[in-house]
């Protein structure tokens, strides 16, 4: 997955993926949350290299994943509530301090849930902003009030500065490769619910299960 240099064609289908996460009976797929994770991971390579610490742990997680949904137990790691009832039936999730299970599929997941909720107020100011809105600002306003809270100092100053050089929305909206920018913003508008459904989703299931904290 590394050396995935394909592009994407556009973001739309990278956001489409998230569409099919939910289940009828709304569960999360991880098979499509990955694959959404790992086209967000591809538009990210393309702003270039300052952004490779970011990319990087996003592809380790990714790989975490993947490993576990393809291992002899795979057929656990079907949904996000599969995963998570699976691994605290079995005692494979540390909960309260980092111990025998670093690579628990519930805590890597957990990761990337709350960067998923960066992405959804970072598009949402994408979305509502105008012309010469700073995506720079935009990007660290929604990490400040996300991730951010559960980084270290160091991650939280490496992170600002890459999001300095972000380029400008105009620049933004044509790697985006969706078409002109009024079609931007229909499409976030659009996309923007059902991301939000997914996060709302796992966020209420790991609050019930105690899980927004493990180490
Ligand atoms: C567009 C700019 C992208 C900015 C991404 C914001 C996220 C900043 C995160 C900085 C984290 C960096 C490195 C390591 C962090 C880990 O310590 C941390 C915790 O893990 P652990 O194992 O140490 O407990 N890891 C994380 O918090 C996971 C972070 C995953 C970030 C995944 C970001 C993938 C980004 C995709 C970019 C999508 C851009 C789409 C925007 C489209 C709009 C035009």
């Amino acid at each position: 997955m590394d050396n995935d240099k394909t592009l994407f064609s556009s973001l739309k289908e990278v956001l489409d993926t998230f569409k099919l996460c939910l289940s009828e009976n709304k569960e999360v797929y991880l098979e499509h949350y990955v694959a959404g994770w790992r086209g967000l991971v591809k538009f990210l390579n393309c702003l270039g290299s300052v952004f490779g610490f970011i990319s990087k742990d996003a592809v380790n997680k990714i790989k975490i994943l993947v490993t576990h949904m393809e291992g002899e137990n795979g057929s656990q790691y079907v949904t996000v509530q599969s995963m998570v009832k699976y691994e605290l039936d079995n005692e494979l999730v540390d909960l309260t301090k980092r111990g025998i299970h670093p690579e628990s599929g519930c805590r890597t997941l957990l990761r990337l849930h709350r960067a998923l909720r960066w992405l959804e107020l970072f598009l949402e100011r994408l979305r509502t902003s105008n012309e010469d809105g700073k995506t720079s600002v935009m990007c660290s306003e929604s990490y400040n009030e996300s991730l951010a809270q559960h980084h270290p100092w160091m991650v939280r100053k490496a992170a600002g500065m890459a999001f300095c050089v972000l380029p400008g929305r105009p620049a933004f909206f044509e790697v985006m490769n969706v078409g002109p920018p009024e079609q931007v913003v229909a499409m976030l508008g659009e996309a923007l619910p059902l991301i939000s459904d997914v996060y709302q989703i796992t966020e209420e299931f790991y609050a019930q299960h105690n899980m927004l904290d493990l180490p």
